[in-house]
């Protein structure tokens, strides 16, 4: 007998899966042909086939999205996640400090996995009106990435800029499989505990109160909310692109790259000073130059420290 189900946890050669149909998880190994060929990760779809007790992957089905780092010696890709239909980017609008290059980097990163991702703004129970929360959205929100915002620990609490509030976070989530990435401490258990309705708890992870931590998480897993799954992951934690390409990060910046394509030689450095470069013409939306402008600030940014290590001698760590 065939039996369909998704991989909740990767332990190298023993998996976590997740029978179709059933609630419970089971402990299973790999045909080693399978995992020869491929590399097994959470949120996989595979095929068991069971002989007594055991379980037993038999094949790896097809992927629709692939969350990636390059391992640029290896050429190869390390990939930690699979079939996410959505990215949660989680930021703290109090402690630690919202930074507008992490959201950007962890942006770009989804639009390289070619996922959707949204923003979500949390602790705004804490919210002291110390940036310009409401110019951030619209950055983002520009490049079709939703925001919303919201507060873990008071999830009834309204929404003060108008954007989804608690509710609509959790009816966007219905029927995905999303990963959450974000710095440490901005709430990313809290979130899952409060959006499966308290269905799962999470440690949460109080280093700024006790000292030291109590659970953090380890390894990616699956996370089941009932309407939704999430997966947490703390291998895709860093925020650093040193594996992207510096001539193809215009490609994940999809806002940029369009105006780009105006200007009028290949290699613009997109300065004031550049001879027909799109950025500094009459074309530019004025509505949008700020953001524009802030965009590219944060592009050269990037650029910049990942023109540094040349490609061939870029390693994934
Ligand atoms: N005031 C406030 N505190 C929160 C909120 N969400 C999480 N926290 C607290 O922030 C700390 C870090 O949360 P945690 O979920 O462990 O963050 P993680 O490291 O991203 O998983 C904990 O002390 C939480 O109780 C929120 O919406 N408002
Ligand atoms: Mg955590
Ligand atoms: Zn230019």
């Amino acid at each position: 007998m065939i039996i369909p189900a998704c991989i909740y946890e990767s332990h190298k050669k023993e998996f976590l899966c997740k029978i179709d149909g059933e609630s419970d998880t089971v402990s299973v190994s790999a045909k080693r042909q399978v995992l020869k060929s491929n590399q097994l990760v959470t949120g996989d779809r595979v095929l068991l086939e069971k002989s007594g007790d055991d379980y037993q992957i038999i094949e790896l089905l097809e992927r629709t999205s692939e969350i990636f780092r390059m391992n640029i010696r290896e050429r190869k890709k390390r990939i930690t996640a699979a079939n996410v239909d959505l990215v949660i980017i989680a930021t703290s609008v109090s402690k630690p400090p919202y930074k507008q290059g992490v959201i950007d980097r962890f942006a770009t990163r989804s639009f390289q996995w070619e996922v959707p991702a949204i923003v979500v703004f949390n602790k705004m129970d804490e919210f002291q009106d110390d940036f310009d929360i409401d110019f951030e959205m619209r950055r983002f929100e520009n490049i079709g990435i939703e925001c919303f915002e919201v507060s873990a620990m008071y999830p009834d609490n309204p929404s003060r800029f108008g954007r989804g509030s608690f509710k609509d976070l959790q009816r966007k989530l219905q029927k995905t499989q999303a990963i959450i990435l974000g710095q440490s401490g901005v709430g990313k258990s809290k979130l899952i505990t409060s959006l499966s309705d308290n269905e799962v708890t999470l440690a949460s992870n109080d280093i700024g109160r006790s000292g030291k931590g109590s659970h953090t998480t380890t390894w990616s897993e699956v996370i089941e909310c009932g309407t939704f799954r999430i997966i947490d992951s703390p291998g895709i934690r860093s925020f650093s692109l040193d594996d992207i390409d510096s001539g193809e990060l215009i490609d994940f910046f999809p806002d940029l790259l369009s105006v780009s394509l105006a200007c009028k030689f290949n290699n613009c450095q997109h300065e004031a000073m550049s001879k027909g470069c799109a950025f500094y013409g009459e074309d530019v939306d004025p509505k949008n130059s700020d953001i524009l402008e802030s965009r590219l600030l944060s592009y050269k940014k990037i650029l910049e420290e990942i023109s540094e290590t040349p490609a061939w001698q870029k390693k994934s760590h």
